[in-house]
């Protein structure tokens, strides 16, 4: 083998060590990614494993935490408090979706002005209560697309203002898009 062939042969392996870890840690095409605990974690394919709380700044940009009280504290830039009441917990400009009535359990947070996939976050079919708590003119949405029987109600809104509801009936572990 001439010094020439040896030679682009190296290159050809160089380039393809620096290009593999590239395209490894890339998002697959409309997977949600989330950093949680230092890591980066797939919401669409693996869940949330461990995080109780996640909050969408964009979907190119989610933070997962263990608790609601972290999360709150994050979105403050605050110390996370240990005495705050979790239930329907929800800061000011943001629009809440609650695993369990009476905004309980794991909860994931809105605020662009778009219709979001809940599929892509891991929160299709989980939402039983939900909170708009955005200012004035921020109505919310909350739609099932799939209407599979045409006989639910298929798109709820919430107005603003810290307004709470639980979901019931056909209504509730259905909604599959919010607009935030
Ligand atoms: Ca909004
Ligand atoms: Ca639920």
């Amino acid at each position: 083998m001439s010094y020439g062939r040896k030679l682009s042969g190296c290159i050809a392996m160089l380039l393809a060590v620096l290009v593999v870890p590239g395209t490894a840690f890339a998002a697959e095409p409309g997977h949600v990614m989330a950093s949680y605990k230092g890591k980066t974690i797939n919401l669409t394919k693996d869940g949330w494993g461990e995080a109780e709380s996640c909050v969408v700044y964009s979907k190119s940009d989610v933070r997962c935490y263990d608790t609601t009280a972290d999360a709150n504290a994050a979105v403050r830039g605050t110390a996370p408090s240990d005495v705050e009441a979790t239930a329907w917990s929800c800061d000011y400009a943001w629009v809440c979706l609650y695993e369990h009535a009476n905004g309980e359990g794991r909860r994931l947070q809105f605020n662009d002005d778009y219709w979001h996939d809940l599929y892509l976050y891991g929160f299709d079919r989980h939402v039983s209560s939900w909170r708009n708590n955005q200012g004035f003119g921020e109505w919310a949405e909350l739609r099932d697309t799939t209407d599979k029987d045409g006989g639910c109600i298929c798109t709820i809104r919430i107005d603003p203002g810290g307004t709470s509801q639980n979901l019931s009936g056909d209504q509730n572990d259905v909604m599959n898009h919010i607009y935030g």
